[in-house]
């Protein structure tokens, strides 16, 4: 409803119900405000469908606890956490949330908040504790009991494979990701999870952020933050770490089809880098599109993920650095996808600008809104933008997209009050899921959220400092707490609806 109308409408004594749709929605609520009012007031009313994926998500070395237990072996994160000074506090996941033995109490939080989806990771060397061979049943076990409790809440497991925990051994057998001897032990990995749990699992993630533990992981001349942090002589050396992750998921997609008895989904989360046309016109908005497919990482791994090819602006950029790749390789990484995680935390503004890119990215200045860490800036929109530019620039117009991961940790410092009334994650959580419902709306194929993290849990590097829970955790008594963003979950998803 442009200004003339929503004066006229006024003037004609029109309630502010039928008013409002077209001035909440813009051009397209008011177009509809015009022909039919009722679904103007439906639009504004920022519904989700009825069978969108309203989900949780954790990972198994950020909450089970339980590292020695029933034949578990260690991980490069047990190793990394127990040397001095790489953890703060030289926090642990010895313990973490002892998810491994209160499973049950957490899958009834779950219930409580209504997910109908949960998105866990499975512990490699828990199931395989030597990374390679023997398969260990009690790990295995593990899962079958946590997915026997999910069903009966109606709830449906999605497991993530790989979510950074690598069994130690491969790491001193052949150096982990920078062997390609990788590729084989993963894809086997992933056949005996199939074999093992196939018949409770159907919904599968192969790897959690290539970005991450490829980039966050090993430094280029320096030593890197997170596990295994290692400093690595060139770039050439982290992209063909990419490369091999990147065949890594290309051969378990295959393992698990093989394996599988029925019909199964078969995804990656990755968090790619969203990038926001500052100003939506069409300039901006190419010059968004230009940054997604150029700029690290995103020609480096999502791109070669979705299309079969490395982004050959990109390529050409790495010049000598650029991986060695083999006859097959790429066809191996492209599989069909039956859907794609995107995790979200923030993004980049960029514009048009006369650079041999054809865009230049804005900075954040000191100011700028931000949450607890120092590398989350409030940037709602990089969701929305995220997704549209998997249906659109890189031309993946069928592919259902969920929210693998959002979220953010509690503003400092630690203390009880504070967290329970974290309006801080209710504002982040809110001006997201908007973003979210605004691509619903427009038609891009998203089907499911899952924030990050249904509970409060080992954050990396960061130990338990920082905290991303719905649910608190008194890492002291184990205690779990609903948290008012829990709360306001549970009415979201109660009502389908984002206010
Ligand atoms: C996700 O990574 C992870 O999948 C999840 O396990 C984690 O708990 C969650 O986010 C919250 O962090 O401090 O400058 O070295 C998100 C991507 C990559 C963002 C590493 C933070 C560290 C930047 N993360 N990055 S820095």
């Amino acid at each position: 409803m442009d200004r003339r109308h929503f004066l006229t409408a006024t003037a004609l004594g029109a309630t502010a119900n039928q008013l409002l749709p077209g001035l909440l929605d813009g051009q397209r609520g008011a177009d509809l405000a015009e022909s039919d009012p009722q679904a103007a007031l439906q639009k504004a009313s920022r519904t989700f469908p009825t069978n969108f994926w309203w989900g949780a998500a954790t990972a198994a070395y950020q909450l089970e606890g339980a590292a020695a237990e029933d034949g578990r072996k260690p991980s490069i994160w047990d190793t990394f956490s127990h040397t001095k000074g790489k953890v703060v506090n030289g926090d642990t996941g010895d313990v973490a949330c002892d998810h491994y033995h209160r499973y049950k109490d957490d899958v009834e939080l779950m219930a409580e908040l209504g997910v109908k989806h949960y998105r866990f990771s499975i512990s490699w060397p828990r199931v395989i504790p030597d990374g390679r061979g023997t398969v260990n049943q009690k790990g295995v076990d593990f899962y079958k009991r946590l997915c026997d409790e999910l069903r009966a809440h109606g709830i449906t497991p999605h497991a993530t494979l790989y979510h950074w925990d690598l069994p130690q051994a491969l790491q001193d057998k052949y150096k982990g990701w920078q062997s390609r001897e990788i590729v084989n032990d993963f894809a086997d990995y992933a056949t005996a999870m199939v074999n093992g749990l196939g018949d409770r699992v159907t919904h599968w993630m192969t790897l959690n952020e290539i970005l991450t533990f490829s980039v966050v992981g090993y430094g280029v001349g320096n030593t890197a933050p997170h596990a295994p942090g290692l400093a690595l002589a060139r770039k050439k050396d982290q992209l063909q770490i990419i490369h091999h992750a990147l065949l890594a998921h290309g051969h378990a997609c295959q393992a698990i089809r093989a394996a599988a008895k029925g019909t199964c989904s078969v995804a990656i989360a990755e968090n790619f880098s969203p990038y926001v046309p500052v100003v939506e016109t069409p300039e901006h908005i190419e010059a968004a599109r230009l940054a997604f497919t150029r700029t690290d990482f995103n020609g480096a791994i999502i791109t070669p993920l979705l299309t079969g090819k490395y982004d050959p602006y990109w390529l050409a950029q790495q010049g000598a650095e650029a991986p060695d790749v083999k006859a097959g390789d790429m066809e191996l990484i492209h599989q069909k996808l039956d859907a794609l995680g995107f995790n979200c935390y923030t993004g980049t503004y960029v514009r048009a600008a006369n650079t041999p890119a054809g865009f230049e990215t804005l900075d954040t200045f000191e100011g700028y809104p931000r949450m607890a860490l120092p590398w989350l800036t409030l940037v709602p929109e990089s969701i929305y933008w995220g997704i549209r530019m998997i249906t659109d620039a890189l031309g993946q117009k069928a592919l259902p997209i969920f929210i693998s991961e959002n979220g953010c940790a509690d503003s400092g410092p630690v203390s009880s009050t504070r967290e329970m009334q974290d309006t801080d994650r209710v504002m982040y959580l809110r001006q997201y899921l908007r973003q979210v419902q605004r691509a619903v709306d427009d038609g891009y194929p998203v089907v499911g959220y899952f924030p990050w993290s249904l509970m409060d849990n080992f954050e990396w590097a960061e130990g338990y400092t920082k905290r991303f829970g719905l649910v608190h955790v008194d890492y002291a008594t184990q205690k779990r707490t609903p948290k008012l963003s829990y709360r306001w979950f549970q009415q979201v998803i109660k009502s389908g609806v984002v206010r």
